[in-house]
């Protein structure tokens, strides 16, 4: 079948490979860390020591020369590339490898690692090194205003409106590396459904959505994406 409109979301499992660790596997993140402490703006005002800390070691590891994009990141890039449709990659990942990987079409409805934000302006930048809340803001001058620009739990992701509108008129959806859990991306397959697509779940294991997915490719990400797009 030829589609004319695809749009891809990419979970944690899609940079496993490159070195990333998942949020829920035995040595995800969460572990060693209780969610509401390090991923909540509750747990930021608490201890906003903690929470850049968490961030700062997340960012140091993206930094590291052994984390690159592995094969499946570089196959969605070679799939915008040559899709004559519509193509839009949303990646709930606040890790930069899809942009080293070369895909342009791509919104981080969860932030990003690589970004600070301004609490009191909004104002959001690159930012590469490790942050404080000693730091002044670039945009205001005011100490502690600066957060990690990341979408945490409670908070409303990015990009909602465009992902939806292209949702609701996408032949094809694919996920890819995500276990379910989340939301509101998790419920994307089903607004995909709505819009008659064809709904595929590429992941290590069946997703807490598995059953709302019309086709099922279960292994790799690096090795079943670039056979899935090729
Ligand atoms: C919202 C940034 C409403 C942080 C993340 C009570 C209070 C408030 C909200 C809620 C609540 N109860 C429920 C909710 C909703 C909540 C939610 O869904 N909670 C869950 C836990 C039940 N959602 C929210 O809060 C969202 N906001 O609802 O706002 C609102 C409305 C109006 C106005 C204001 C607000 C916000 C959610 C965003 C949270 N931030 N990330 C950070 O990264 O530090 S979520 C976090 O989980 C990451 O983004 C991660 O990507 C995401 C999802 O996890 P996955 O990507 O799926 O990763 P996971 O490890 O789970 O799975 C990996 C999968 O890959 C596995 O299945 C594995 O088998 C597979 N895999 C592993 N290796 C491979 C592989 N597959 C292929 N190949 C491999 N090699």
């Amino acid at each position: 079948m030829e589609y004319r409109s695809i749009v891809v979301l990419t979970g944690a499992g899609i940079s496993a490979e490159s070195g990333i660790r998942t949020f829920r596997a035995s040595d995800g993140l969460w572990e060693n860390h209780p969610i509401e402490e390090v991923a909540t703006p509750e747990g930021f005002a608490a201890d906003p020591t903690l929470v850049h800390r968490f961030y700062n070691a997340r960012r140091a590891q993206l930094q590291d020369t052994a984390v690159v994009p592995n094969a499946a990141h570089l196959a969605l890039a070679e799939l915008e590339q040559h899709f004559a449709g519509e193509f839009l990659l949303v990646t709930q990942n606040v890790d930069n490898l899809h942009e080293r990987a070369g895909s342009h079409a791509l919104r981080h409805m969860h932030g990003e690692l690589l970004r600070l934000r301004c609490n009191e302006s909004g104002y959001s930048f690159d930012h590469h090194g490790d942050s404080s809340e000693n730091e002044s803001c670039v945009c205001c001058g005011l100490k502690g205003t600066l957060r990690p620009d990341i979408v945490w739990f409670g908070e409303m992701p990015m990009f909602m409106d465009e992902i939806y509108t292209a949702l609701s008129h996408c032949d094809l959806f694919l996920s890819i590396g995500t276990s379910g859990h989340v939301y509101p991306a998790a419920g994307f397959v089903e607004v995909a459904n709505e819009a008659g697509a064809h709904t595929v779940e590429i992941n290590l294991e069946p997703s807490q959505k598995q059953s709302h997915f019309k086709e099922h490719i279960y292994g790799l990400a690096s090795e079943c994406v670039p056979e899935f797009v090729n």
